[in-house]
């Protein structure tokens, strides 16, 4: 048999002549393919869902549990910032059904139609939601996003390496602890702390504000092991990385498994934030995403994600199950703590700058 020409590829039908190897190979696939299509179909029309969302943000046991329930296939792909997720999604991708936006992301998502509205009456247990998390501030687009949970940027350390706990966001500038700290892999995390740092805030749009930040996090860079978010956990457990800038969740998750470590927010303020659930507008399975948003705002599947994950709940029923839930904030700390807002246009200043920092 000749060799098929190099731009087209190899196929028996195509070939001149079959050889008994290739005759027995094309048998044996039309053979499968008779044999096997009904079971190929049946597998194929099993309702299936397509997750798409924070590592490390789930119980172990959620999705296998709904599976069971509902007899819908889940597949869970996982991302490491929003911007990994915007960036898959700007680059047109297909398949997802839910996605986990931090709430400030909304006005842009629905702007760009890339999200679907939620219809009214789909959700029986909407209702579960605290009402905080539904106000503007907290979640700009209720009728397009489900809260999930939320929670704060902060500072773990080891606390059998520093001497003194590291209160003040500056403690990144601080040569004393050059190449064991590590910030998040994160414009607006980065760059809000720095804005925080100088007492401004985290939605700043100030140009001379920005500039300022990105001196300080240029100032900072050189201290740094490495710009890294969740995924610091096992370096910090591992006593490689003495000061994280982390969320508190991930932040407990570590002080799990090695007592050591502490987390608080710096006393110049922070961000606080809130995770929503929400259906691409593109979504093949809307029906089965439904009844996953519904399934994820039960008060005990709420608990016991809250349990796993170390973050608060916005689940006002699913808090009250919990022996030792993260306390919704106080009017006092929300002085200290701002949910970050969409910049509009303005974000390509934050995008702009990072690239620079990182850069070096
Ligand atoms: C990742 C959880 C991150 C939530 N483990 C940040 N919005």
């Amino acid at each position: 048999m000749p060799p098929a020409p190099s731009d087209s590829p190899p196929s028996d039908r195509t070939a001149p002549a079959l050889s008994r190897r290739d005759f027995v190979r094309a048998t044996a696939a039309a053979g499968a393919a008779v044999g096997l299509a009904p079971w190929v179909a049946a597998c194929d029309r099993r309702p299936r869902l397509n997750v798409y969302m924070w590592s490390d943000y789930i119980a172990p046991e959620t999705v296998p549990d709904f599976e069971r329930e509902t007899g819908i296939r889940v597949t869970v792909d996982t991302y490491e910032s929003n911007a990994e997720m915007l960036a898959k999604l700007f680059a047109g991708a297909q398949g997802y059904d839910i996605l986990f936006p931090t709430s400030y992301l909304l006005p842009s998502l629905v702007e760009a139609g890339l999200l679907l509205q939620i219809p009214d009456g789909a959700l029986a247990n909407r209702d579960n939601i605290a009402p905080m998390f539904q106000a503007p501030s907290a979640n700009p687009h209720p009728d397009f996003a489900v809260p999930y949970e939320w929670g704060t940027s902060g500072i773990a350390w080891r606390r059998d390496k520093l001497a003194t706990p590291p209160d003040s966001w500056g403690v990144f500038l601080d040569p004393a602890y050059a190449g064991t700290m590590t910030m998040m892999d994160d414009a607006r995390e980065v760059l809000g702390a720095m804005l925080r740092y100088r007492g401004h805030s985290v939605n700043s749009t100030d140009p001379g504000q920005l500039q300022q930040a990105k001196t300080d996090a240029l100032a900072a860079r050189p201290n740094l092991l490495a710009y890294i978010s969740a995924p610091v956990r096992g370096q910090i457990v591992a006593g490689d990385v003495w000061v994280a800038q982390m969320w508190n969740g991930d932040a407990a998750q570590a002080a799990a498994e090695s007592p050591e470590i502490s987390y608080a927010v710096p006393r110049e303020g922070s961000s606080i934030w809130m995770d929503t659930m929400a259906i691409p507008s593109n979504a093949p399975n809307v029906r089965e995403a439904l009844q996953f948003l519904d399934y994820m705002l039960r008060p005990e599947v709420a608990a016991r994600n809250a349990t796993v994950t170390g973050y608060g709940t916005a689940n006002a029923p699913g808090t009250a199950l919990l022996a030792d839930p993260v306390p919704y904030p106080t009017a006092e700390e929300l002085t200290r703590l701002e949910f970050y807002r969409d910049l509009g246009e303005d974000t390509q200043l934050y995008y702009q700058i990072w690239t620079e920092v990182k850069a070096g």
